[in-house]
């Protein structure tokens, strides 16, 4: 991996185990978790799955830096075993911040912790297991929901994005990263199309892009950017930018009014 692996690295980065969890055949394929054996592989995962994933981790670690305010905090919503807080505290350098990152996933933040544990900066990261719909957020000016919001209820997203409105200091900025879908079919399936070219490129096999593609139905449910956009200016935000495509990847940055 030539595409900046150097952003993430840790010593457990350079024994990253291989996503092989859809490999072999199953009978029926259970709904998508984040347990222990996809916290194993995620990075492997992540990398093989995610078009630009490094990229977009990287920009928005520099865009966390130049947006954020001192005495605030960031939080990182859905933080898995913490590739952004990794790059942040690159982008941040010797600069003083607090970060709340927060996860479900037990297994995601064993892993997160143990990284923090071999870098300076780690009593800046606050790590928190638990649901980022029950989360008090306050006094922040950096917000991250990076491929995170696609896995809540239709129902729960605009009450999630006016929270983290409302929780922001005016100038502050939520950066959203979700899988997206086309309003028009044909555009849609296009996509979705060059979705799996990449994922064979990267080495997942028809059945292992099929068995994934079954137990991410009715988990991962993806929206349109217009959908986002509108969310996003119905919740407050005064200005939004699609900063970030790549055919049904979408990364959005908004900025709350001054
Ligand atoms: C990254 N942001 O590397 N509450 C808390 N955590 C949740 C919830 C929830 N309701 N639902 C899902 N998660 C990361 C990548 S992965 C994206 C994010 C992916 C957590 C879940 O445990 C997992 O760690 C993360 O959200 C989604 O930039 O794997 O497609």
């Amino acid at each position: 991996m030539s595409d900046g692996a150097e952003l993430f690295s840790t010593k457990r980065q350079k024994i990253m185990s291989k996503d092989k969890i859809f490999s072999d055949p199953r009978e029926q394929v259970a709904p998508f978790e984040f347990n222990e054996q996809v916290a194993e592989v995620f990075d492997d995962m992540l990398s093989r799955s995610v078009p630009l994933y490094r990229e977009s981790i990287r920009r928005q670690a520099e865009l966390t830096e130049r947006f954020y305010q001192s005495g605030t905090r960031i939080y990182d919503l859905g933080c898995s075993n913490g590739n952004f807080g990794m790059a942040l505290c690159q982008a941040m350098g010797e600069r003083d911040f607090s970060m709340v990152a927060v996860d479900s996933s037990a297994p995601m933040l064993e892993i997160y912790d143990r990284r923090l544990a071999e870098i300076p900066q780690r009593q800046r990261i606050d790590l928190r297991q638990g649901d980022i719909r029950d989360i008090d957020m306050e006094g922040a000016s950096v917000v991250i929901i990076n491929l995170t919001l696609q896995f809540l209820p239709l129902t729960d997203r605009d009450t999630l994005i006016r929270r983290i409105h409302q929780a922001l200091a005016p100038g502050g900025l939520l950066l959203l990263t979700e899988k997206v879908v086309h309003e028009d079919e044909a555009l849609s399936d296009l996509q979705v199309d060059f979705y799996y070219r990449f994922k064979a490129e990267n080495g997942y096999s028809q059945m292992e892009i099929s068995q994934k593609r079954e137990a991410l139905e009715n988990v991962l449910i993806p929206e349109t950017v217009e959908n986002h956009r509108q969310r996003l200016e119905s919740a407050g935000f005064k200005s939004c930018d699609l900063w970030l495509k790549w055919f049904n990847f979408a990364s959005l940055l908004a900025v709350k009014g001054e």
